[in-house]
């Protein structure tokens, strides 16, 4: 039996990178150092095998053959991010870096000339040092810097970029800064890391209304779009017949989902996580006009990471004093579950349709799309490679095709989610795990030069972008 699954013409096909994770020449060409830099010289060995991203996948210099072979594998679209201290080596003088102007402008030009609609994001978790010393996002002083510099790269490329985005994945920064001790400098405080999540959530707000002026003034063309990238991962009970286990999961949720979705796109916090903070003394500092900055500029388009879910259930035992989210549920291990060994984390293809059916539903189906979805293998490639030397990622085609089925359910049933996303072009350094995983359609090739190579992932992907529909033979 032939199953199909059909997608409209103009669907959003691609994948995602990050200036970070790719592009190299971390500190030359004039670039300033981010909170990484500080991180890699003060502890190397805290990277998976003591690697940092000095050359990462150098894309700086393989960016025109990527994109030829991005147009291979059938994408119309791609999301990279601007690096901060690139164009704006110390944000405090705020002096431009010519060229990074140049190399982003290539970028997108030769973007644009393969047909590729460019997706550009703000923020990929790369704070400048100089911004870190101020407080990072602790710091309402930076949100002026970060402003400064959103306001010059819609002067810069706003002419050519249609779509635009504040942050990627701004909860990650507060988890691992704040909560879980995986981003330097970790302050590791529940209270400081709630106001740095609203501090980000402010910044989101007031770039957007820097957006919206230079659009009423006519700097920035009409049809300009701009969105943030969330990391929906959401809550699932160890037992929906308890009621312990139904509200240690929602305060689940509520943390990890409605946190950043609520105010970016209704503009107001959630009831009943305010409810919480304030009965725990976690209650940010804030002003009444920061609210209504934060009411009035609202995104106009949704990107949606998902990866994994969260299994919850009841606290065993109490902690004595409320130290983060975990405080009010404990992580379950869900019996016979689909799991990724090699990064640890559950696959569970129906979390992306309940997250789209959610926003259907729940958040006036804004248009979204999903901006990353992917799978990471350890060596993974190499396990996968033939005697002809071809890489057949089928494990990784699956765990693609399975999501794509149940966002084309949602779809189907009504949600507005335009685009889907892979994490990622090509393997990549990341920031938990440097080398040790492989997530690219492109094979990058470390004993060789970086010479990248298309996966079977790649060519598949490459026949559903063209017929916009996945077939499925069962
Ligand atoms: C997302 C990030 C990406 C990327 C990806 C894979 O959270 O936005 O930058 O790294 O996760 O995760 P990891 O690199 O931790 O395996």
């Amino acid at each position: 039996m032939k199953k199909e699954y059909k997608f409209k013409k103009d669907f959003f096909w691609g994948s995602a990178i990050s200036a970070l994770q790719t592009e190299g020449a971390h500190l030359e060409m004039g670039k300033g150092k981010t909170t990484w830099d500080i991180w890699m010289e003060k502890d190397p060995d805290r990277f998976f095998g003591g690697e940092g991203n000095a050359v990462a996948v150098d894309f700086i210099n393989f960016y025109k053959d990527d994109i030829k072979m991005m147009k291979e594998i059938g994408h119309n679209s791609f999301r990279f991010s601007i690096a901060w201290t690139r164009l704006i080596p110390n944000p405090l003088t705020g002096e431009i870096n010519d060229v990074a102007v140049k190399f982003y402008n290539d970028l997108i030009d030769e973007l644009l000339a393969n047909k590729i609609e460019p997706f550009v994001c703000l923020f990929h978790f790369d704070m400048p040092a100089a911004m870190q010393d101020l407080g990072g996002w602790e710091s309402k002083e930076v949100l002026k810097y970060f402003n400064i510099y959103a306001k010059k790269c819609f002067e810069l490329f706003g002419d050519k970029v249609k779509y635009w985005f504040t942050h990627n994945e701004p909860i990650v920064p507060i988890e691992g800064c704040y909560l879980y001790n995986f981003h330097y400098p970790f302050i590791n405080d529940f209270k400081r890391g709630v106001q740095a999540a609203y501090n980000t959530i402010l910044s989101n707000a007031i770039v957007i209304r820097t957006f919206k002026e230079m659009k009423a003034e006519g700097t920035l063309k009409n049809d300009r779009e701009i969105g943030i990238i969330l990391s929906l991962t959401p809550s699932y009970p160890r037992d929906l017949n308890n009621p312990e286990d139904l509200k240690a999961s929602k305060i689940c949720h509520d943390f990890f989902v409605r946190s950043f979705l609520d105010p970016c796109v209704l503009g107001e916090f959630n009831k009943d996580l305010n409810k919480l903070l304030k009965d725990h003394n976690l209650m940010p500092e804030y002003k009444e006009e920061e609210l209504l900055i934060i009411k009035e500029n609202t995104v106009d388009f949704l990107g949606i990471n998902y990866y994994f879910p969260r299994r919850v259930k009841a606290k065993e035992i109490k902690d004595e004093k409320v130290t983060g989210p975990h405080s009010f549920y404990d992580d379950y291990e869900m019996p016979g579950r689909k799991f990724n060994q090699d990064r640890g984390w559950e696959i569970f293809e129906k979390g992306v349709y309940d997250i789209l059916i959610d926003i259907k539903n729940n958040y006036g189906n804004i248009k979204s799309y999903i901006s990353e979805n992917g799978m990471g293998r350890h060596g993974g490639d190499e396990r996968d490679t033939d005697e002809n030397g071809s890489i057949n990622d089928d494990a990784r085609i699956e765990f693609v095709k399975d999501h794509l089925i149940m966002i084309n359910n949602a779809i189907e049933e009504g949600s507005n989610c335009v685009g889907y996303h892979m994490w990622s072009l090509m393997d990549n350094w990341s920031m938990s795990n440097a080398f040790k995983n492989r997530y690219g359609f492109l094979f990058v090739d470390r004993e060789n030069g970086l010479k990248r190579k298309i996966k079977k992932s790649g060519y598949w992907m490459a026949e559903v972008a063209k017929n916009n529909k996945i077939v499925e033979v069962e």
